[in-house]
């Protein structure tokens, strides 16, 4: 699909906005979604309400980074996307304002209880389990196995064949160290991560890299959100992904409205448009197959079948806390990231 068509599509879907009003004024947003995703909305947003849409492209990790940073003095006004542990870790830290949204029953259960969780001061707009990306051409040309287990990552075989993200700057990485604590118990789990990091070619800053180095033939392997994907290989890329057998975690991408917004209306105006049925098909139309959270969102056949996948029972609350959070994250860095490989 080509930009123009994109927006077309993007266009003849925005229908639960006002059309076209002028000079609304503006809201600065942080995105955290892919490119694409975060530009539709930008312009769909803005040609149907007259709202100018700030946009800032940033990962997770680094976004809340960003928003600790302003917490004096907040620029942003709206946090869109992105993992949900650091969105509840924003909420704990009082970065974000509570919300507490008309059409929060029309959203799945699980985005709901990411709202209580943080006294409403996040949603769930999507979610999508972690899992491995793997290169099928270059798999076959090394002779490789595919790997089906977070056991099979082991295999010395793959010795520099892995890329996976830093903890530190990405969400998604975040999401295996708690998904791996939560599966293995902590000691196991640390051992488990050691013994990984020699089979890691590299760990990127953000969490989406590996998946697409894998599907440039930079990486054979990634450890990555499944959803991530298809749209790679719709690009025409080598790439294919699959969930571990042991068990794995899923995100909740969540979408924060911040303390001290400037644009408060706008920013509410925005959550609300960001929580339709309409306002999520814009994910599947530019080629990121998350689950939408809006139930009565048409469910593209791309997104992972959930019900195909076994699941850890992922303990949002507890590894969304800030504590655990920086406590897992300091210890992967002194246990695992500072070994030679
Ligand atoms: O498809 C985009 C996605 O995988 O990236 C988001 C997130 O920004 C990843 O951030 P990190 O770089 O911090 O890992 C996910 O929420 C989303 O599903």
């Amino acid at each position: 699909m080509t930009m123009r068509s994109t927006l077309f599509a993007a266009a003849a879907l925005s229908v639960a906005v006002p059309a076209l009003a002028q000079d609304a004024g503006q809201i600065n947003v942080i995105c955290s979604v892919q490119a694409e995703w975060c530009n539709m909305i930008q312009t769909v947003f803005a040609k149907t309400t007259g709202v100018k849409v700030n946009m800032s492209l940033k990962g997770s990790g680094e976004a809340l980074a960003q928003l600790i940073a302003e917490k004096a003095n907040p620029k942003t006004d709206v946090w869109f996307g992105g993992t949900g542990d650091p969105h509840l870790q924003a909420a704990e830290l009082g970065l974000s304002l509570e919300y507490k949204s008309a059409s929060l029953p029309q959203l799945h259960a699980w985005a709901q209880q990411q709202a209580q969780q943080s006294g409403y001061k996040t949603v769930g707009i999507y979610s999508g389990p972690l899992g491995f990306g793997y290169n099928t051409e270059l798999i076959a040309k090394k002779k490789l196995p595919i790997p089906k287990s977070w056991s099979d990552l082991l295999n010395p075989a793959y010795k520099g064949e892995i890329q996976v993200a830093n903890p530190a700057s990405s969400g998604t990485a975040y999401t295996m160290v708690a998904t791996l604590v939560q599966l293995m118990g902590e000691d196991k789990a640390f051992d488990y991560m050691k013994a990984l990091h020699k089979n890691i070619g590299q760990y990127t800053r953000s969490g989406t890299g590996p998946i697409k180095a894998v599907a440039r033939g930079e990486t054979t392997v990634s450890i990555s959100f499944v959803h991530d994907g298809p749209g790679e290989a719709m690009q025409g890329f080598p790439v294919a992904t699959i969930t571990p057998a042991e068990g794995t975690g899923a995100e909740i991408g969540s979408m924060s409205i911040i303390k001290g917004a400037r644009n408060l209306d706008n920013a509410k105006k925005f959550y609300e448009w960001a929580l339709t049925a309409q306002a999520q098909q814009f994910g599947a139309a530019s080629r990121q197959f998350q689950l939408p959270s809006n139930k009565s969102t048409p469910v593209d056949p791309r997104v992972p079948d959930f019900k195909k996948i076994k699941f850890i029972n992922y303990d949002y609350a507890k590894y969304g806390a800030s504590t655990e959070r920086k406590r897992l994250i300091s210890k992967w860095e002194k246990d695992v990231n500072s070994l030679p490989r």
